[in-house]
């Protein structure tokens, strides 16, 4: 980018600029840096780009006490959330530098400096290299130039007396910004390796399990309007993550090593893995931070590989008692190694309802634990079982304070009647979902305001895994009322009425919903 200062021009047109266009000019030069940094990313690393950097840094760092919410907003809809707030802050701090930039180099000195706590912060990322400082610092010396350019009519720390003509200034700023927008769509369009991905996941056609699992029945799924259904859909199914940009990788990019206290390493591919026989299995998945009531569960078919015979194969010695699966992002979870070797159906899973794990959830294998929340069973794109011990290892979630062990509570939640819901007065059909996981649902009791405890009818039980369905007609009279719920388990343990935050181990209380009865 040589910038070949014109034959000076000493008209009333060229000064010093103005100060909301070297605000114009902060924010062109912050666009560079990230566009630049993007576009290089695309070379090195797709996690290696400022802008994710930043994200996937405060995703990591968000106190405690916001980690609910975190999870919650990061790791399910809305990372867009995250994005804009960040851009907001760019972008003030972007028109800052700018302005600084007029009497001296002062915006490039603050672009430098947050270039290196950014370019800090790569290197911290849990699968960085050193090239991983590689992007922010072509960004940041794009973006130092492109200021100077705009601010000062030159390249240079020399801040020229004359200042710069208004219309050098538009035609750089045009350029400049027509630029970092072209460089932004390419690098995003590039992202091959999500395309790569995608495609290899669309020609991978499932093996099938010997015997499929057995159909849903009416007496499992009563056919209730607005209940939840038995089945989640891969699209409603919930998703919960710390994966800003979504890691992507093909069957044939894809290995599992299984390794750390074991007999003897195994690092198996995707196709030496296809060689054996597929298990199908329906299993409810539950996030950790779903609060009483809430919706982050659901019930999928999962086909996959028993994690107990992939672990024997290694042979566990008998003094580890966890396993730390990691991901391709770095994300990691530790079980219990009872929890995958105790006959339960612990899953390398590769299927999900009869399709190849969609990406977002964890394309082309991740894991599946019936009885435990997701953080500490349920890697996706996972790439590396570290068999280990507990007082030697610690998790992604473990190490902010979440508990270690983290089996799923027991819970019961209203779907019918809706919330403020206005129904006739007579006969009203309450309907919900019920889950203890992996010990399995035997009783619901509904309660109407502060009336006796009534058993509610459970739909026949598809397995103690997954998920149990349940009716209660309800004799409604006029006025508002409160409904309530709760289960018990096969252990004879109801559900307890205390209140508690999902963390560190999960939400404990009962579900309740006011009815208006007319
Ligand atoms: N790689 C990776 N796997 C992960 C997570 C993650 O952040 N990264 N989150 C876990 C959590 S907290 C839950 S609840 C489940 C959610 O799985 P789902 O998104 O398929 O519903 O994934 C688990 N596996
Ligand atoms: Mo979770």
């Amino acid at each position: 980018m040589t910038a070949e200062t014109p034959a000076r021009e000493h008209d009333s047109n060229t000064r010093r600029v103005r100060w909301p266009a070297a605000a114009v000019a902060g924010v062109l030069a912050a666009a560079t840096v990230l566009a630049v940094g993007h576009l290089v990313a695309v070379l090195v690393d797709p996690a290696s780009s400022p802008f994710y950097v930043l994200g996937a840094t405060m995703v990591d760092h968000t106190p405690h006490q916001l980690k609910d919410a975190a999870i919650r907003r990061f790791g399910s809809h809305d990372k867009q959330a995250l994005f804009a707030s960040m851009a907001a802050v760019m972008l003030l701090g972007a028109a800052l530098a700018g302005i600084l930039e007029r009497r001296r180099p002062l915006g490039s000195a603050l672009l430098l400096a947050l270039g290196g706590v950014t370019m800090a912060a790569a290197l911290q990322r849990p699968t960085a290299t050193g090239w991983f400082a590689v992007p922010t610092v072509a960004g940041s010396i794009a973006g130092v130039l492109v200021l100077r350019l705009l601010i000062a009519g030159r390249p240079t720390l020399r801040t020229p007396a004359e200042g710069v003509s208004r219309r050098r200034f538009l035609v750089s700023a045009a350029s400049v910004g027509a630029a970092a927008v072209a460089v932004t769509v390419v690098a995003r369009t590039v992202s091959a390796r999500l395309r790569d991905a995608a495609a290899d996941r669309l020609r991978f056609v499932l093996p099938r399990p010997q015997r499929p699992a057995p159909p849903v029945s009416p007496q499992v799924e009563p056919r209730v309007p607005g209940l939840t259904p038995f089945l989640t859909s891969n699209s409603a199914f919930y998703r919960v993550d710390t994966a800003l940009q979504l890691p992507a990788q093909t069957r044939s990019e894809w290995r599992l090593r299984i390794h750390g206290m074991v007999d003897r390493a195994v690092s198996l591919d995707f196709d030496t893995l296809l060689r054996r026989a597929p298990v199908e299995r329906v299993i409810t998945l539950t996030c950790v931070s779903n609060e009483v009531g809430g919706d982050l569960a659901g019930t999928a078919r999962w086909l996959g590989y028993p994690l107990a015979e992939l672990l024997a194969e290694a042979g566990p010695h008998p003094d580890a008692d966890m396993v730390l699966s990691r991901s391709i992002d770095g994300f990691t979870a530790g079980t219990p190694l009872s929890a995958l070797t105790d006959g339960r159906d612990a899953l390398l899973a590769i299927g999900m309802n009869g399709e190849p794990l969609p990406l977002a959830h964890g394309y082309p294998a991740r894991m599946v634990v019936p009885g435990l929340y997701g953080y500490v069973s349920a890697t996706k794109w996972v790439v590396d079982l570290e068999v280990t011990r507990f007082d030697r290892a610690r998790a992604y979630w473990t190490e902010r304070g979440w508990s270690d062990r983290a089996p799923v509570k027991t819970a019961a939640r209203i779907d019918v009647p809706a919330a403020f819901a206005a129904v006739e007065a007579g006969e009203v059909l309450v309907a919900g979902v019920a889950w203890a996981q992996h010990r399995g649902v035997t009783a619901v009791e509904v309660q109407v305001d502060d009336q006796p405890w009534q058993s509610a009818e459970l739909a026949a039980e598809y397995s103690t895994d997954a998920w149990r369905q349940w009716t209660w007609r309800w004799r409604a009279a006029p006025g508002n009322h409160t409904l309530r719920v709760r289960a018990t388990d096969a252990t004879g343990a109801t559900q307890t009425s205390q209140r508690a935050t999902p963390f560190p181990d999960g939400s404990t209380g009962w579900h309740s919903r006011v009815v208006t009865v007319r």
